[in-house]
């Protein structure tokens, strides 16, 4: 099944830095998907999910990254055309290449903390902007349990310092002080378990703690247009691939997912 966008929601995006799409996978997927993450986090996480977390890294979300490695199940759902290809037309690339994926589950209770304001990109080892996330929760979400918050706008302002996810500096700070009232606006985007956003690299994010009694599960799948290159700097993902510094990111590890 295609899934149809319109180029004023192709305009949305690029305007604000972020896209809500409503049931952007079957209830059938949805229910394979729960199957499949919680068989891939059994697989990494010693007694699944409910017996970790305990550090202060977890209680802001459990990060399991590049699933599609060790699950088939997990491989075709990010590996999935009908989402690779909106990631494409959104970004306006001509093709587009997996980053990675990871699952973020926020951990319910008292000690759950905030995902901070943050922006993505500055983690990332890339020259390039363009990369953006496709936020599949696999559970409902709002307010009381951990949606996604966005700044509308806040990707325009380019790249800013890395935050520290545990102990977070203010991303405000670093706004220019003539942008500072339009960065104050916040938007909450509750989702329905499979619907999604998609946010650029660059958007101003947080989620809430989940005040909830159930995890928040999401899975995130995080995209980088064709011809995206290397910044040498520390990733996980990139560490042990002894990459040139400015070699474009191909190959086994970045596999393209859509073609105009
Ligand atoms: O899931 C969260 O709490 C935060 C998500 C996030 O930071 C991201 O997808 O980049």
């Amino acid at each position: 099944m295609h899934y149809p966008i319109t180029e004023s929601q192709i305009q949305f995006y690029e305007e604000n830095g972020y896209l809500p799409l409503p049931e952007v996978i079957t209830p059938e997927e949805l229910a394979d998907a729960r199957v499949f993450l919680e068989e891939a986090l059994h697989m990494r996480l010693t007694g699944g999910i409910d017996r970790t977390g305990s550090s202060d890294y977890d209680r802001v979300f459990l990060q399991k990254v590049n699933l599609w490695r060790d699950h088939e199940g997990v491989r075709r759902l990010v590996f999935h055309p009908r989402l690779a290809q909106i990631a494409r037309q959104l970004s306006r690339s001509h093709a587009i290449r997996l980053w990675h994926d990871h699952a973020l589950i926020k951990m319910p209770g008292r000690d759950s903390r905030p995902s901070p304001w943050h922006q993505d990109l500055p983690y990332w080892p890339m020259n390039e902007a363009g990369a953006l996330s496709c936020w599949l929760p696999l559970d409902d979400v709002d307010e009381h349990n951990g949606c996604m918050h966005f700044i509308p706008g806040s990707h325009r302002l380019g790249k800013l310092p890395p935050i520290n996810l545990v102990n977070p500096q203010d991303i405000f700070a670093f706004v220019p002080q003539e942008c500072q009232q339009r960065m104050k606006s916040p938007v909450a985007v509750p989702l329905q378990a499979g619907d999604c956003t998609f946010h650029n690299g660059l958007t101003f994010h947080y989620a809430p703690p989940n005040r909830g009694n159930q995890p928040r599960r999401a899975l995130v799948i995080i995209y980088m247009p064709d011809g995206t290159t290397y910044l040498k700097k520390p990733h996980c993902v990139t560490d042990d691939l002894d990459l040139e510094p400015s070699a474009p990111l191909t190959g086994d590890w970045f596999p393209i997912l859509a073609r105009a």
